[in-house]
């Protein structure tokens, strides 16, 4: 049986100490007509990323999905995945780490670039409506990096407030404010991105784009400048070539 987590936050919450996955129980409550939910897991037995990649989720980390019903055309979706990852980072500087985004979802630790945080979008949307949107965001605040892949670090790790309340708490009230206001993420979003001026290798549905990513565009695709001139890069894995 689910309990409150007890967050001052514009969402109900439903607080599991362990689930299989967030956002799949936030599809049986959009499923069921529910919104302005955010589930919240201890920890998760089968945590996906995107493409169906695992997401390691022992306990200590945040998970996290938001479910809500925004008045927008399925198109502008990939601008309240940017919002979350925004959202995340900033409850990572307010604990006291340097996070930064990564194009379009992966919080990293400036300089090292370890992931800390990473956002698994999902949605069903009629021609012009979403019906209902997830935005679920697994962060590794209060983790031992023994329990995460080698690339990953966490909060603790890094020397930061490990508060899991406070943290969740942030990025509800972030999303939030950027769920009413989608036009202001990018801005923000822009402030927050390490990717911006990088060369990048981006696989694509549509094959590999290489180049510098000079800006991103509403509601959230990625414009690269090759050799060939400029491509905007709707969706895909994004790799920096080289350091900052
Ligand atoms: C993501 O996928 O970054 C999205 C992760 C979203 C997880 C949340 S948790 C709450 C909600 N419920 C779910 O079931 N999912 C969401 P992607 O960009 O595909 O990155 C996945 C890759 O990150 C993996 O292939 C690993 O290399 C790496 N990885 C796995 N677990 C990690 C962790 N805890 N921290 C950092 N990196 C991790």
């Amino acid at each position: 049986e689910a309990i409150a987590f007890g967050l001052d936050a514009p969402y109900a919450v439903e607080y599991h100490d362990r689930l299989p996955s967030t956002n799949d129980r936030a599809r049986e409550l959009a499923v069921d007509g529910a919104t302005d939910r955010v589930v919240v897991a201890g920890e998760q037995t089968g945590g996906r990323g995107r493409l169906d990649r695992p997401w390691s989720s022992p306990s200590g980390g945040v998970y996290a999905s938001l479910l809500c019903r925004p008045e927008r055309p399925p198109a502008h979706v990939p601008v309240f995945t940017l919002a979350a990852a925004v959202a995340v980072t900033r409850a990572c500087r307010e604990a006291g780490v340097d996070a930064v985004i990564k194009w379009p979802n992966d919080v990293l630790v400036a300089g090292s670039e370890r992931k800390l945080a990473g956002v698994l979008t999902e949605m069903e949307g009629e021609a012009d409506r979403v019906s209902w949107l997830i935005v679920g965001i697994g962060a590794n605040v209060d983790v031992d990096t023994t329990d995460l892949p080698e690339t990953a670090t966490s909060v603790r790790a890094e020397g930061g407030n490990a508060d899991r309340r406070r943290f969740c708490q942030r990025i509800v009230e972030t999303f939030h404010e950027y769920r009413t206001d989608p036009e202001a993420t990018l801005p923000a979003w822009r402030e927050h991105a390490v990717t911006l001026g990088r060369a990048v290798r981006v696989e694509t549905p549509g094959g590999v784009v290489e180049g510098e990513a000079v800006d991103v565009e509403f509601p959230g695709a990625l414009v690269v400048r090759t050799a060939d001139g400029d491509r905007v890069v709707h969706a895909g894995d994004c790799e920096h070539l080289r350091p900052a």
